[in-house]
This record gives C-alpha cells, structure tokens and sequence, in this order.
C-alpha cells in the first residue's frame, strides 16, 4: 500500500509512473493487495459504468440539440470514482469541469449537471451536495480558491481536505504556480490532481511544457508530487487516500500528475481527428479504466458480467429521468443575469441586456 516510505522514496525526476495493475488488470506485484474491500471494488466498477454511460447519455442530448455543450469524460473516470471514494462529506471538492463521477458522489444530481450544460445558473447551486464549488470557467483559476479554501481550514482548525482539479493544459497558468506556492508556504490541506489527458483542446502536451513530466513542477514549491496511472483505479485510490491523511495530519498539500488520455472530443464542438492520430487512440483504448478494473475482477472471479445489459439499462432510465427533469426546470430569468453585480446598471450592461432581449424577441422568445 502507499505510504509514507512509498512517497519518500519517490522523486518525479526519476520520471516513474505509480502503478499496480498492468493493461488487463492484473496486478503487477503477486505481493500487492487492494487496500479497499471486495465489494467496494464491485461498487466502484459499477460507479465507473454509471458514469461512462450518463457520460455518453449526456453527449447524445446534446447531439439531438437539447442541450448546449459537454465536456466528454470517457477514458478519465477511474480518476473520478477514486477521488469520490476517498473525498469525505467535510471534504470539499473544487472541480475544473471534467470529474463527472467525483460530481456524483459528492451528491451533485446529474439533473443539476444538465442544467449546467444547458447554460442554467440553477446547475451551480447544489441542493445535496456538500462542499461542492461551481466549475470556474477561467482555466485554473479554481486552485486559487481551493488554496483559499485550505487556509480557511487550516484557521478554523478543520481537519479536512481540499480536492481540487485542473487539467494539463491549467499547468501553463500562473494561478496554478500561485496556488502551488501558497499552499505550501500556508501547508494548506489542499491534494491537488492534474488530470493530464495529453491535450488541451488541440494542444498536445509536448507544445504545453518542455519538463519530463508535470509533477516535477510541485518540487520547486516544496509540495511533494508524484505521477500516477490515472487510468489504474487502485493506483489511484491508493495515492488519492494517502494524500487525503497527509492533509488531514497537517502535512499540507500534495500534487498528483494522473496520467490519462481524453477518448472523446475536448467538448462537443470539436474534432479530434483534425490533431491526433487514430495510433494513439488506439494505444491508449488498450488503457482503458474500465476494460482493466473489469479485468480484474473478472481474473479473481469476483463476480461475472452476465447483468451489465440490464444494469445498463437500468442507468439509462434513470439518467433519463434526470434529463427530463432539468427539462422541465424553469427558463432562468434574464434579469438575474445582469442584475446583481452593481446598483446602478452601468451603460455597457444595459446595451448587452438589450441587444440579449432583441436577439431572444427575434428568436420568438425561445431561447
Ligand atoms: C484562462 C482561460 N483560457 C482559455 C480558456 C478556453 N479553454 C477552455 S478549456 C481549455 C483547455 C483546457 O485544457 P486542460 O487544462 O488540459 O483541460 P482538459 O480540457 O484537457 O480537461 C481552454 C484553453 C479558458 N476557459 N480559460
Ligand atoms: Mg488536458
């Protein structure tokens, strides 16, 4: 299991990655045992099934014009089903916009989800979940918070931690170096997890950074960081729940590279075949999360796959119902939009108002 000696031992400049099953699940050390149960490892493959499934639900609602725009998850979701195994209710959860299954199991309904990609502000306020922030459009921006976030904790004597998310691309920015640094100076309990999909849009990695890998970026601040085969969900589980207790024990944060690769498009208005090649889709699909927890459990005969047609189904029905639901949700009222920032609505404001209302009064008030 990962320890304290593991991270000891452990230097990003040796450029390892973490890791403990192979391609098809089987585990890479005959010594090795999963630090979680028997059934939580049936939950956790089926959590990564609900999500793939509400994932690919949610990109044909925005096929069929019923919703804006969504960032796909598929490839990306034992990242997700590990942190929400590991987050605790006071933990809070910082998202960039691509942790679909983390958004789950901290409580957030999947019809919230939804009316977020229908470009509804009622999306963002949580009616369950506990310790969620919103997504923060501006890439990275959200570590920030998180940091402030950890020296709220820190002063309030809390023991929780923070998870905050960013993607490769965030790396670039200078909110992550000030979120680094400041979390170290203030040993603030913030676990801070690169999801590095190799691709920002269609920048590859190689044209985002020159470093061997980004874990090496938290050495400079003195945060202790390690890259993690973020497609291995028992790797993933393990280093996630060992950062957690670093945190809580006042050790401060941590920074973990999760090594994965985005199998859909950036959202639904792009095309990934015009930047990248079908080789490495397909190198990568042999990774895939679900393929190895499945083969895992299916080479120590933990239970067979006779019921995942019917499971399946049984996911759409529900996703469905969620889907509808936000269908339903009331149009969010244009004043809100507009309204709250200044008592007097300044001049540029109110010609946005008006050109919004001219352009919804040509539509027929539909928008
Ligand atoms: C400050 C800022 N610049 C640009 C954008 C537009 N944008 C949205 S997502 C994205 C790429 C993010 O890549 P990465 O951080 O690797 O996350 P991924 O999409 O791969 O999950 C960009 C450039 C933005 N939202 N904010
Ligand atoms: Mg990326």
């Amino acid at each position: 299991m990962f320890n304290q000696e593991t991270l000891d031992k452990y230097s990003p400049l040796d450029n390892k990655v973490y890791q403990l099953m192979d391609d098809d699940g089987i585990p890479l050390s005959k010594s090795w045992k999963p630090s979680i149960s028997k059934e939580q490892i049936m939950q956790a493959y089926k959590d990564l099934l609900f999500e793939r499934t509400a994932d690919f639900m949610a990109i044909s609602y925005q096929r069929q014009g019923r919703m804006f725009t969504y960032p796909p998850n598929l490839g990306q979701e034992a990242i997700h089903i590990a942190a929400g195994m590991v987050m605790q209710e006071n933990d809070w959860l910082v998202p960039a916009f691509r942790e679909l299954g983390a958004w789950l199991a901290k409580g957030v309904s999947l019809r919230e989800i939804f009316l977020y990609f229908k470009g509804n502000e009622d999306g963002s306020r949580f009616e369950k979940a506990n310790r969620v922030l919103p997504v923060a459009v501006p890439i990275a921006s959200q570590l920030v918070h998180a940091v402030g976030l950890g020296y709220a904790m820190n002063y309030q004597q809390e023991k929780a931690a923070v998870f905050a998310f960013v993607g490769d691309g965030g790396t670039s920015e200078g909110d992550f170096h000030e979120a680094l640094n400041f979390a170290a100076v203030w040993n603030a309990p913030v676990v801070f997890i690169i999801q590095n999909n190799q691709f920002a849009i269609s920048v590859p990695l190689k044209m985002q950074t020159k470093s061997i890998n980004l874990a090496i970026k938290g050495i400079a601040y003195a945060v202790p960081s390690i890259v993690v085969d973020g497609n291995d969900l028992f790797a993933m589980q393990e280093v996630l729940a060992f950062a957690r207790k670093h945190a809580i024990e006042g050790k401060g944060p941590m920074l973990i590279e999760a090594r994965t690769f985005r199998m859909g498009a950036h959202t639904t208005s792009d095309d990934p075949t015009k930047y990248r090649t079908k080789d490495e889709e397909e190198e990568w699909a042999l990774k895939d999360p679900l393929k190895r927890i499945k083969g895992y459990i299916t080479a120590k005969k933990l239970m067979d796959f006779s019921g995942e047609e019917a499971m399946v189904k049984e996911f759409k029905k529900k996703i469905d119902l969620e889907f509808e639901a936000a269908e339903k949700h009331p149009e969010y009222p244009l004043d809100d939009v507009f309204a709250y920032m200044y008592q007097d609505m300044p001049s540029e404001l109110k010609r946005q108002k008006n050109a919004y209302e001219n352009y919804l009064q040509n539509k027929g008030g539909d928008q």
